[in-house]
């Protein structure tokens, strides 16, 4: 298991947590994400090797800012 950490602008509540799960949920080898509006960070657990740019650009996608 790997774990990738990204900080993440512009989630304003539950709403947008759940969108930016949703969205990375649907990339494969994405096994688990946590978002939190409050600490503006978006923790991805993986299944097997994905580019933090994969889920950078689908966290952009989406309508967030990855810092
Ligand atoms: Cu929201």
């Amino acid at each position: 298991m790997k774990e990738l950490e990204f900080n993440v602008e512009g989630m304003m509540c539950g709403g947008c947590e759940n969108r930016v799960k949703n969205g990375l949920k649907t990339i494969d080898g994405v096994e688990e994400v946590y978002a939190s509006h409050t600490e503006k960070k978006v923790k991805v657990v993986l299944n097997k090797d994905v580019d933090a740019n994969v889920i950078k650009e689908k966290i952009e996608d989406i309508g967030y800012e990855v810092k």
